[in-house]
């Protein structure tokens, strides 16, 4: 179910997969300056299976490696949009 969702996510692009470990770009809308990219960074950083997220306000992307074992993506969104922005 989760898998099906998350494959029509237009907004996330796959980087990377190996085993449970993924990486992959958010495409953040709404931030605009280097806060934004350190709030978001610091959030998504305290979940649990985040491995790291790195966030670039001018190219309107997190990058985030996580184990998908441990955390889905939904949550990464969640998180994300929780923070005021848009995920689109
Ligand atoms: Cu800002």
């Amino acid at each position: 179910m989760l898998a099906s969702v998350e494959m029509l996510l237009k907004e996330v692009t796959i980087m990377k997969k190996e085993g449970a470990i993924m990486k992959k770009i958010i495409r953040v809308k709404g931030m605009t300056c280097k806060s934004c990219e350190m709030l978001i960074k610091e959030e998504v950083e305290e979940l649990e299976g985040v491995k790291s997220c790195d966030v670039s306000q001018k190219r309107g992307e997190a990058v985030v490696e996580y184990d998908e074992n441990m955390v889905k993506i939904d949550k990464i969104i969640d998180t994300i949009k929780e923070e005021g922005y848009e995920v689109a």
